[in-house]
């Protein structure tokens, strides 16, 4: 992509309305407009970040036996009544009816759908386990939006439903969500820790939050330092590991203020170890038994032969709040870099040579050219813009690596540097190397 093409709205000052980092990178690199209170369109650079993000959501779904399928963003009222949440769920629910006058809403979550899909299609024990999920924008008409699409109105979020016959099973089933959830936050670069949670309205008495330190999380945490050298690569696939894993985790004291208790704490992680910061949500597990499956009549036939209620739980990813989620843990001292598992472009050309170089432009294009032959994603800066002003816009950017092509540029070897990091000269086929290693190994 070249930027004299790529639409990408940089706003040179702060705005007003934005008081935390993401949110303001958001703004001014031109991620992200907002259109009512709460409600966001995603532009090309912001869009490129919230796909991939979404493409290791779905990948480490799958590779833990998900199944992707699509929900309709608008439900039936009925279904709710069904469940008995309809009333209950407040004014966060978003409820339209349509010309025949019948009611509806715009889904703030899907248990009920699914269950009814579940209920409908599935007789016997044999089709379980089943886990099931999509990526599908929500609606919760929440009371103080802010933070931009960090806590907003409209938002993209995984949501799994597992269906199992019994408790145990669900056990497993939440314990493979539960490590799919750590591996997904690995790989876009955050430390997840899980914590306790309280269930709010999707109810069930064992809930995790998943939640990333950051000083302008929303939730306060108490932990210990102990949690943070627990390392998922250690452990197997198989249930007995998992379960393990889990454990490993779950016997740390870690807990909200929503479920904190300074006594439980001081008992249990020593002083010199307790940590005490704050940290976003980007996660939430539940397992609720037959919260929705008892009043919609899920029933299956068991493999005793007995019509048996059936047995779930649900696990919801912040994709779109992950993508604020991964500023706040990565832009400092106003410069932002992408991890490279979700960076919008590989890499940077950025053209500093004179206006009418027209030799030195040719090897900058011959430059880009190797690097999208090479399957590079590639932002090729050929503006007139100043450098100081260009690297100003790339530091918003965030694309950790910069080709940098002036007028002191010889033969092949090139000015390569790191965000962050101090430039070397070196050559196009070695820099080309350590970039496939870093992108595609
Ligand atoms: N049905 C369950 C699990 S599928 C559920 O809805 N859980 S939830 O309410 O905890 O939401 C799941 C995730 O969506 C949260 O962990 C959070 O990352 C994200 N989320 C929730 N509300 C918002 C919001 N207003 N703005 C942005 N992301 C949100």
């Amino acid at each position: 992509m070249k930027l004299s093409n790529f639409f990408l709205p940089i706003l040179r000052d702060v705005p007003s309305d934005a008081t935390i980092k993401s949110h303001q990178l958001m703004l001014r690199s031109g991620m992200i407009r907002q259109s009512a209170s709460g409600i966001y369109s995603w532009l090309p650079l912001g869009f490129k970040v919230l796909k991939k993000i979404e493409s290791i959501v779905r990948d480490e779904q799958n590779k833990a036996g998900a199944q992707e399928m699509l929900m309709p963003t608008i439900q039936s009222a009925d279904l709710w009544k069904e469940s008995g949440r309809y009333d209950g769920y407040g004014l966060e629910m978003l409820r339209i009816r349509d010309r025949q006058d019948r009611e509806l809403l715009y889904g703030p979550t899907n248990e009920e759908l699914i269950t009814q899909i579940f209920r409908d299609n599935v007789k016997t024990y044999k089709s379980l386990p089943l886990i099931l999920y999509h990526i599908q924008w929500k609606f919760r008409d929440e009371i103080r939006p802010r933070f931009g699409i960090m806590r907003c109105r409209e938002f993209l979020m995984k949501d799994s439903y597992s269906f199992d016959e019994n408790k145990e099973g669900a056990i497993i089933s939440y314990n493979k969500m539960f490590c799919a959830y750590l591996k997904t936050f690995e790989r876009l670069g955050l430390r997840a820790i899980p914590m306790a949670a309280d269930t709010g309205p999707i109810g069930g008495d064992l809930s995790h939050e998943f939640i990333i330190l950051a000083d302008t999380g929303e939730s306060q945490i108490f932990t210990s330092k102990k949690i943070l050298d627990l390392k998922i690569s250690d452990f197997k696939n198989d249930s007995e590991s998992l379960a393990k894993m889990v454990k490993s985790y779950t016997d740390i004291y870690s807990a909200t203020d929503e479920k904190f208790n300074q006594s439980d704490f001081d008992k249990s992680v020593e002083k010199k170890d307790q940590l005490v910061t704050r940290g976003i949500e980007v996660g939430h597990i539940f397992y609720f038994g037959d919260k929705y499956s008892k009043p919609m009549k899920a029933l299956v036939n068991s493999s005793e032969g007995k019509n048996i209620t059936i047995e779930m739980g649900s696990y919801g990813i912040g994709v779109s709040r992950l993508a604020g989620a991964i500023i706040e843990a990565n832009y400092k001292d106003n410069v932002m870099k992408w991890p490279a598992s979700v960076t919008p472009f590989h890499v940077a050309v950025i053209y500093l040579g004179k206006k009418n170089d027209e030799t030195l432009k040719k090897k900058t294009s011959d430059v880009y050219e190797k690097l999208l032959n090479n399957s590079f994603e590639v932002l090729l800066d050929d503006t007139d813009e100043s450098p100081a002003s260009k690297f100003k816009n790339f530091d918003l950017i965030g694309i950790p690596y910069q080709i940098i092509i002036g007028a002191k540029q010889s033969g092949d070897e090139f000015e390569f540097k790191e965000l962050g990091e101090e430039k070397e000269i070196i050559n196009l086929d070695i820099i080309i190397n350590k970039l496939k290693k870093i992108y595609f190994n």
